[in-house]
């Protein structure tokens, strides 16, 4: 069969480019720094040796933490010992009860003592009834914002039938909420938006919240201030694997982003690789996200500190994805996004495992063995069917990272 020339020259042209991008891979392979420490490589199928630490009797973390005294944290002291932080969450008008429930349990554990404000966003405005009730919830200032619409609309660059043809792939593949574009909105969002927000401008520290969590145990230190006296940038709960199906081209992508010298000079020498690229205990997993664990900090909790968001890495490395358009084309959580952008650019030892922080979201749990906890089963991780068990990937985070 006979190609026009033009086809031929394309051909061409698009076959120097695949060697082109391939070389690039090989020329700057990415780094792979092992961790420092642990005794790592005793025990790889480690699921029945494991032992939950939450079983163990959880304190409270090390000094220095920062407690009630007096007024230093009543609600309307204007030289109170509160730093720069925000509880924040992104929430529809109709979850109304359920953000009140969150709101009770956080508002009673923690920050009825600390009094940090509460932020919400909103693609659409509140509704009265909503800034009454939350209002009415807290002492502390509370502040309804709604997001610009160039924050929240699909990108420009994105072709709608394509979106619905590849949710159509996706749900034959039983990815949740495929269909549901504003899903993937909200999951662009909190990837590589939500800080940008101008009613945050003023905030370095957050604590991501969403309706119908869980709260069990008392906080009695600020835990924002624990952040910043212990260096830490990102704090978590739980760790699990993602549906591979939801993103087949997000490490990839990743894999490109890091081929250019500038980019691959992003890494931190101590970063958390080995646990983005495990596949020792599900293969599988690894094998469907093409070289990514799949593991990640289940981010419907987050303490954070947006410095990270706002880096020139993460900017360069969100305005990547964004422009790959995995975020529609595929579903693209934002826990992957972050956790990968951790793993990669930022120390791992800056990252945080919150264990005394009692937590609930629709079916997992990080219950810790303490009296300060109430109303959850101690190092139970999920109430739902026992093959949700398989689900968590703290053994790996603990085997590679350690409990920070
Ligand atoms: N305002 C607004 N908030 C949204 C929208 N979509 C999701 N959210 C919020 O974004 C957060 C995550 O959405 P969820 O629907 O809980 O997503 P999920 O946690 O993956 O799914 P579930 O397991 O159903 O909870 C929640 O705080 C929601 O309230 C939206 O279209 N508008
Ligand atoms: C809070 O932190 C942000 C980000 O680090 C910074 O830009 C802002 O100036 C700080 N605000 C105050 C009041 O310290
Ligand atoms: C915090 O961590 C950063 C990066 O690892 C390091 O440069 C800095 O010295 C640390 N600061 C403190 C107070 O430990
Ligand atoms: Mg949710």
């Amino acid at each position: 069969m006979a190609l026009s020339r033009p086809v031929r020259v394309l051909a061409a042209i698009a076959a120097l480019l695949f060697i082109f991008s391939i070389l690039q891979m090989l020329r700057t392979p990415v780094k792979l720094t092992p961790p420092s420490f642990g005794s790592s490589k005793d025990n790889p199928k480690d699921q029945d040796a494991w032992r939950d630490p939450n079983l163990d009797p959880a304190d409270e973390p090390s000094e220095p933490l920062r407690r009630v005294d007096g007024d230093n944290y009543s609600p309307n002291n204007p030289n109170s010992d509160r730093i720069n932080a925000t509880i924040l969450s992104l929430v529809r008008n109709s979850e109304l009860p359920q953000l009140l429930m969150s709101m009770r349990d956080l508002e009673r554990t923690f920050n009825s003592k600390f009094n940090y404000p509460w932020t919400f966003f909103n693609d659409e405005p509140f509704t009265e009834e909503f800034k009454r009730r939350t209002s009415a919830e807290t002492a502390a200032q509370v502040r309804y914002e709604q997001i610009p619409k160039e924050h929240w609309e699909v990108p420009s660059w994105i072709n709608m039938d394509l979106f619905e043809e590849s949710a159509n792939i996706l749900k034959e593949q039983d990815v949740q909420y495929a269909h549901m574009l504003s899903y993937h909105q909200m999951c662009r969002w909190n990837s590589g938006l939500f800080y940008k927000h101008p009613a945050l401008a003023d905030y370095r520290y957050y604590w991501r919240v969403e309706p119908n969590v869980h709260f069990f145990c008392d906080i009695d230190y600020d835990v924002f201030r624990f952040m910043e006296d212990h260096n830490k940038t990102y704090g978590f709960t739980i760790n699990l694997y993602d549906s591979p199906e939801s993103l087949p081209t997000l490490w990839p992508e990743t894999i490109k982003f890091l081929a250019s010298d500038a980019n691959n000079k992003l890494m931190h020498p101590e970063n958390a690789m080995l646990w983005l690229q495990d596949k020792e205990r599900r293969p599988k997993h690894n094998e469907k996200a093409n070289g990514y664990s799949t593991c990640h900090f289940w981010s419907n909790f987050e303490i954070g500190d947006m410095e990270f968001w706002r880096s020139e890495a993460y900017e360069k490395y969100f305005e990547h994805l964004d422009r790959a358009g995995g975020f529609f084309y595929e579903r693209w959580g934002d826990a992957p996004v972050h956790s990968i952008a951790l793993g990669l650019f930022e120390d791992r030892n800056r990252i945080h495992w919150f264990r005394d922080i009692g937590y609930q979201h629709i079916p997992f749990f990080n219950c810790p063995n303490s009296p300060k906890c109430k109303g959850c089963v101690t190092g139970r991780f999920t109430d739902g069917e026992a093959w949700l068990n398989k689900e968590d990937c703290r053994p790996n985070w603990f085997k590679y990272v350690g409990m920070n």
